[in-house]
């Protein structure tokens, strides 16, 4: 098996993608499940620079609910994120995690190799100076930079609709050179993550596995997947892959 999808060599490098799907068993809302977070709020009103420009104070109360039910461990990391951060550390080839989840719990599991392309529930930006900086607690705008002082610019380190996702180059070129691309707990419908599976289907070596609840938007485009809960079939997968190693 682990020839099938090699590039001529016994251990390619693998990129996984992950979605809320694979927080969902920590306890973390999914956003399109039927009791997900896109059923209580509108994008339009918490997701976008314009919600933002227009409503502050509803947006930071957006992110500051979902950051308070993150804060002090109340999350933990499940088995599916364990699972990947034995893969990072057992596979022979590179393996780096690319989420467009803004949880930090695959960092909590062991994953180093981590690119957050849509930012960072627990980090805030300056919009004056762009200073990045960690913040677990609430954000208002009478918060200011401590880089540039200003105050009322700090906002959610996170992408939003219509913002472009952070790392993009970097990513392309770890799709460009993977032997196996695995995507993990999400639905397949926020571009670009949902067109990355196609990004590497375009080289015929590549192998592309789905892990999900449910076939997603873009099932057919993968050669083969498995369903049912990440904490069961993620550390199974590992498991396999680790074993014909
Ligand atoms: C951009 C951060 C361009 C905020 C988020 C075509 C090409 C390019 C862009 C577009 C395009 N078409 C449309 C667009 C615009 C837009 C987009 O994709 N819209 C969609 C709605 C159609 N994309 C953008 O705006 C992106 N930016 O394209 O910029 C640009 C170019 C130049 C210059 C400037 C800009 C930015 C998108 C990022 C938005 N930010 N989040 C926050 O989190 O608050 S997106 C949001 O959706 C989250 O990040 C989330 O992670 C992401 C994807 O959702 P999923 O993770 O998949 O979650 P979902 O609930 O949908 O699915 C969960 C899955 O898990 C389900 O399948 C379920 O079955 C499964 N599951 C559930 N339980 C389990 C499970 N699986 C396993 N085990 C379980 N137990």
């Amino acid at each position: 098996m682990i020839e099938d999808f090699a590039q001529g060599h016994r251990h390619p490098d693998i990129v996984i993608l992950t979605g809320a799907g694979i927080s969902r068993e920590s306890g973390l809302s999914t956003f399109r499940d039927a009791d997900g977070i896109w059923s209580k709020v509108r994008i339009e009103d918490v997701a976008t620079p314009e919600a933002f420009a227009r409503d502050p104070d509803g947006v930071h109360a957006f992110y500051n609910e979902r950051r308070r039910g993150m804060a002090g461990g109340a999350v933990a990391p499940n088995a599916a994120h364990e699972a990947l951060a034995r893969l990072e550390h057992e596979w022979p080839g590179a393996v780096t995690v690319v989420t467009q989840n803004i949880d930090d719990l695959h960092e909590k599991a062991g994953t180093g190799n981590l690119i957050h392309m849509h930012g960072e529930m627990l980090k805030a930006r300056c919009e004056d100076c762009g200073h990045v900086v960690h913040w677990a607690g609430d954000m208002g705008r009478g918060d200011s930079c401590d880089a540039c002082a200003s105050i009322g610019a700090m906002r959610p380190h996170v992408v939003w609709f219509g913002e472009m996702p952070l790392e993009m180059e970097r990513i392309y070129g770890l799709l460009d050179r993977c032997g196996l691309f695995l995507s993990i707990g999400t639905s397949g419908n926020v571009y670009p993550a949902a067109g990355f599976v196609q990004h590497v289907r375009r080289r015929r070596v590549a192998r592309t596995v789905e892990l999900n609840l449910e076939p997603s938007e873009g099932a057919s485009l993968f050669a083969e997947a498995e369903y049912g809960p990440a904490t069961e079939i993620v550390p199974a997968f590992v498991e396999r892959l680790l074993e014909g190693k």
